[in-house]
């Protein structure tokens, strides 16, 4: 499908989408938000992807929402039109692993939908924050809620409260990010975890992210009792044998998504 707003690349079992707004520092719209959505599903859909890879360009993934189309909105227009509403809700459904690859600018929007990736692989050049504060509104996608989850509450107060940046170094010893690479590195480091997760059972490696999740949205003990009923349900997998097999045997696991 050809996009305006997004790049979609795939190859050995990876989806790379790119966002392409160059002139707005891959600022949020309306038509990024559900080119995004649909290159998702696509990709969720397609059985030539086994892992996703979210990035920007170098000097931004995206500085957030685009503050030129919100601007004139009344909280009417906001309200009817659930801005940005159905979209999350499309990207929380997303079932394949998802890496967001973070250079430069992650701000607001760009900082929440960073979270809403699975993990954050991080250049040494990224800056993050939710400086919504600054515009006289706060954060609408996950900035109060999912940045307090990853950083706890003192560190997102202060994001949310000041709008100031974190960097990366700060953002890897608070949790925000799973790594720091150099910049030039970026592409070929998140390619790497990439194709580990492709190399993976796809049934294994969706329950992980679905028993990881289930624990931001339950007790302890549900979510281990959750956690514990889908590693039984993955003894009925051809993959649970193959990967056992492949152990006893000491050879790599062919893993068939069966
Ligand atoms: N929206 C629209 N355009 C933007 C945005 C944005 N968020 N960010 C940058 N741009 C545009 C600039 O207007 C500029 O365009 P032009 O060249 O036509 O003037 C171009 O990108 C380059 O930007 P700058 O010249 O400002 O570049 P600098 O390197 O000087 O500064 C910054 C980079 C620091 C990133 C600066 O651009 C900036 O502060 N941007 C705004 C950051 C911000 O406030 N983000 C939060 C936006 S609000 C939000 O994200 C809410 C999300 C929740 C929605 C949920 C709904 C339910």
């Amino acid at each position: 499908m050809a996009y305006e707003t997004i790049i979609v690349d795939t190859a050995d079992d990876v989806a790379t989408i790119r966002l392409n707004r160059p002139d707005a520092l891959n600022a949020l719209n309306q038509m990024l938000l559900n080119e995004l959505c649909t290159a998702l599903e696509e990709a969720d859909a397609s059985d030539k992807v086994r892992c996703i890879v979210v990035t920007g360009s170098e000097k931004a993934f995206a500085a957030g929402a685009d503050i030129t189309e919100m601007a004139d909105k009344s909280y009417v227009d906001m309200t009817a039109q659930a801005y940005f509403q159905n979209q999350s809700r499309r990207i929380e459904q997303i079932r394949k692993p998802i890496i967001a690859a973070v250079s430069g600018y992650a701000l607001g929007g760009g900082c929440e939908l960073a979270m809403m990736c699975d993990f954050i692989i991080a250049s040494d050049t990224a800056k993050f924050g939710q400086p919504e504060i600054n515009l006289g509104v706060i954060a609408g996608m996950g900035g109060t809620q999912r940045l307090a989850r990853y950083v706890g509450k003192s560190k997102a107060m202060d994001m949310n409260l000041t709008g100031r940046f974190m960097d990366a170094e700060e953002a890897l010893s608070s949790g925000l990010v799973s790594r720091v690479v150099p910049a030039k590195k970026l592409m070929e480091e998140t390619q790497s975890a990439a194709q580990k997760i492709a190399a993976k059972s796809l049934l294994a490696s969706m329950a992980a992210k679905d028993a990881v999740n289930r624990a931001f949205e339950t007790t302890l003990a549900e979510g281990l009792n959750y956690e514990r009923r889908t590693f039984y349900g993955l003894f009925a997998t051809q993959d649970q044998k193959e990967g056992m097999a492949a152990f006893q045997e000491k050879r790599e696991a062919q893993f068939r998504d069966k």
